[in-house]
């Protein structure tokens, strides 16, 4: 039997010389590393050893020639493999091929050739065009086109089968004499995430990759198998991608076959990391799995990720890192990462931050429940807000405003333009998660970090806001409760903190703040009572942390902080004090204040549709939040009261599902934009600027912030 070499240099090695980007790992001797100048890279981080490189595009078609380009930055493609757009399962068994020829991979439409991919493959003038799969996926219409434009000389040639698996077949029929390739790849032809990740893992060891069916084995593929004799197949995808009955039918064929696969998508491209390039993977292609083709991203990447003997792994559209990427990631540690598709900012630095060790993997428990892990625990909130912070360094800072009672942090952020000085722009603070199991307050806070960061650079009001403000969010006020309330895997209705008094656990964190604490029967003297309001006032270290963050804002005996959200589940409600008594002006509130609070609550109750109130409207509370503020300083300070409006029953009010979360905290965007922008000079809102704010920047509201 021939034994392929294990890598080809010619072209490639041409090619790696003229990026200088980076080594070969070959014969275990690990040469020196060359890295890229990252200045030379966009969106590489600052300080980080690190980089990222995008190749990105608004659609497959134009990643697709973003990473050729990549890989022919001179344009001379030996060949081409050309996909279809709209159907490319066709188009999978080439990856591992095409980075075995030295070849790119582009997609076309089906119907006709667009003119930028035309352009590129002129570009690239390779001497063959290898068209993938049959006239209902390609037409010949784009055959023609392509010869056209090419050299006379140009061979373009169809590779089709009946199927997706036939056409695999037909091309490693092609690509491979009998006996030449020791080692066999499968994946299913239902499961391109897969077969995308087992390409340079194929391509590494000089293998072809044939497809299967999720739960048969096709004559052509069993054929090829056979006329391969291969010494050993490695099935890629778990056992719904490709079920034990087909594996177990490749097995009578080559006895030596081995799964290779993990939970899902994501896992099975660590596992295949793993395994077949583990020192990694001095880079790593990530890669976005989104929109209706899925991972069709992935496909053009494999020659690039091959000439690195770089694995590919995929993460969502959302600012999620899975966790077998994420694991994936941790045990290679690469330095570099090339992106092919659009990534977040937030995930792409999460990549980074997980390789150069500022993000660490938090402890898996306490986790929400299956149906609705898509809520941020406490370990993913963290490293969600410090990958914001890495991601938009400039305009976030994460810090802890102090520990709870079990000695948790109490997680907070700085948002504004130049994060690191400390101006005298007005201030706003936003707060979430007194009650332990009012968990869409969390979500809500993160919701406005995500909409002022990556809003940043794309909407103007956001931009103006963050430019002329200082926006603090406290994320979860009441860790302890929090991991109380998710564990053992289910909801407990814990509302408290964990402190412990009079044999009982848990003090209502928003019944323990100074001003008229427990005066007013709006609280519970009894430990086991749900608003029991501690022994003292500021018996809670949560209450005594948010207190002492706010006292720092005072400079030069001014409270900085003008206005001010506790984000609280639920009712749809927007509450101003005071909630210890019923009279809506009482001495300790001045005429003009009250008129601003119900202007701004209404305004914003416009916004978002909730009920404006006082809070002892709802019931009477005493030693609660908001009363302080606005007593100790003057603050505007409102609860929000998120969804849904008050139905009854107790599991559908404190736990809406995950499937609302995006749908609730957009729809307090504008709200939450109005009381940052109302900051700015609060008594504006009743026409009394030049009265309270002479002298103090009034900046301009930009258009619809006024509801
Ligand atoms: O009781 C509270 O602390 C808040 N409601 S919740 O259902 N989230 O527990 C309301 C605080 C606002 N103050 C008054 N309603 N007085
Ligand atoms: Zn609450």
């Amino acid at each position: 039997m021939m034994m392929r070499p294990r890598f080809r240099f010619g072209a490639r090695a041409r090619l790696l010389t003229a990026l200088g980007v980076f080594a070969l790992i070959c014969g275990g001797v690990e040469p020196p590393v060359v890295r890229a100048d990252p200045a030379q890279l966009a969106g590489a981080f600052g300080s980080s050893t690190v980089t990222t490189e995008r190749l990105g595009g608004t659609d497959q078609y134009a990643v697709a020639v973003a990473i050729s380009q990549r890989l022919f930055p001179h344009g001379g493609a030996p060949v081409v493999y050309l996909a279809g757009g709209q159907n490319y399962a066709d188009a999978l068994a080439a990856g591992p091929i095409a980075a075995r020829e030295d070849g790119a991979i582009l997609y076309t439409a089906g119907s006709s050739l667009t003119a930028a991919v035309g352009r590129e493959l002129v570009r690239l003038a390779p001497a063959r065009v290898e068209v993938m799969g049959g006239a209902s996926v390609i037409a010949d219409n784009v055959l023609d086109q392509v010869a056209t434009i090419l050299a006379p000389t140009t061979v373009v040639e169809r590779v089709a089968g009946s199927d997706a698996c036939g056409t695999a077949a037909a091309l490693s029929a092609r690509s491979f004499g009998r006996s030449a390739a020791s080692t066999v790849f499968v994946a299913s032809a239902q499961s391109p995430a897969d077969a995308i990740a087992a390409g340079p893992a194929a391509a590494q060891l000089g293998s072809p990759l044939l497809l299967v069916n999720a739960t048969s084995l096709p004559a052509t593929t069993a054929a090829e198998l056979v006329r391969l004799e291969p010494d050993r197949v490695f099935v890629v995808g778990n056992a719904s991608a490709v079920s034990d009955e087909v594996l177990n039918a490749i097995e009578l064929i080559v006895p030596e076959t081995v799964r290779v696969s993990g939970a899902d998508a994501y896992a099975t491209a660590g596992a295949v990391a793993a395994r077949f390039l583990p020192r990694a993977a001095t880079e790593v292609a990530a890669e976005v799995m989104a929109g209706a083709l899925g991972y069709a991203d992935g496909l053009p990447a494999v020659p690039l990720a091959a000439a690195r003997q770089a694995p590919i792994l995929f993460v969502p559209a959302n600012d999620v890192l899975p966790n077998p990427t994420r694991d994936a990631i941790v045990a290679a540690r690469p330095s570099r990462f090339v992106i092919a598709g659009s990534v977040s900012e937030v995930v792409r630095a999460q990549l980074v931050g997980f390789s150069d060790g500022r993000l660490t993997v938090p402890a898996p428990t306490p986790a929400y429940p299956a149906y609705d892990s898509g809520y941020h625990d406490y370990g993913e909130m963290v490293t969600l807000i410090k990958a914001t912070e890495i991601a938009y360094p400039t305009l976030v800072h994460v810090f802890s405003i102090g520990k709870s009672y079990e000695g948790r942090d109490i997680w907070a952020a700085k948002i504004s333009e130049n994060v690191s000085i400390d101006t005298d722009e007005p201030g706003v603070l936003v707060d979430a998660l007194h009650h332990a199991d009012e968990h869409l307050g969390v979500e809500q806070a993160l919701y406005l970090l995500a909409t002022l960061t990556s809003g940043y650079a794309t909407d103007p009001t956001v931009h103006q806001l963050v430019d002329s403000r200082v926006i603090w969010i406290v994320f979860a006020l009441n860790p302890d409760g929090w991991a109380y309330d998710l564990s053992g895997g289910q909801y407990h209705y814990w509302r408290k903190n964990r402190q412990p008094y009079g044999g009982y656990y848990g003090t209502d964190i928003n019944r323990n703040y100074g001003y008229r604490w427990a005066c007013c029967g709006g609280s519970s003297s009894r430990p086991l009572a749900y608003n029991f309001h501690g022994p003292s006032a500021w018996s809670t270290p949560e209450a005594r942390a948010l207190r002492d963050f706010v006292a720092s804002r005072v400079v030069n005996g001014v409270e900085q902080i003008k206005t001010h959200v506790t984000l609280h589940v639920n009712g749809e409600l927007i509450l101003y004090p005071y909630g210890y008594t019923k009279t809506a002006l009482p001495s300790d509130m001045k005429a003009d204040d009250y008129a601003v609070f119900v202007k701004m609550a209404q305004t914003m109750a416009h916004m978002n549709g909730y009920t404006a109130e006082q809070s002892s409207h709802l019931y009477i509370t005493d030693g609660d939040e908001i009363d302080w503020l606005y007593h100790q300083y003057g603050i505007f300070s409102f609860t929000f009261e998120l969804y849904p409006k008050e139905l009854g029953s107790l599991t559908a009010d404190v736990y809406p599902p995950y499937s609302v979360v995006a749908t609730q905290t957009a729809r307090n965007r504008g709200a939450l934009l109005y009381l940052i922008y109302a900051a700015g000079c609060p008594y504006a809102v009743i026409g009394k600027a030049a009265q309270y704010c002479s002298g103090s920047p009034v900046v301009t509201p930009s258009s619809g912030l006024l509801g």
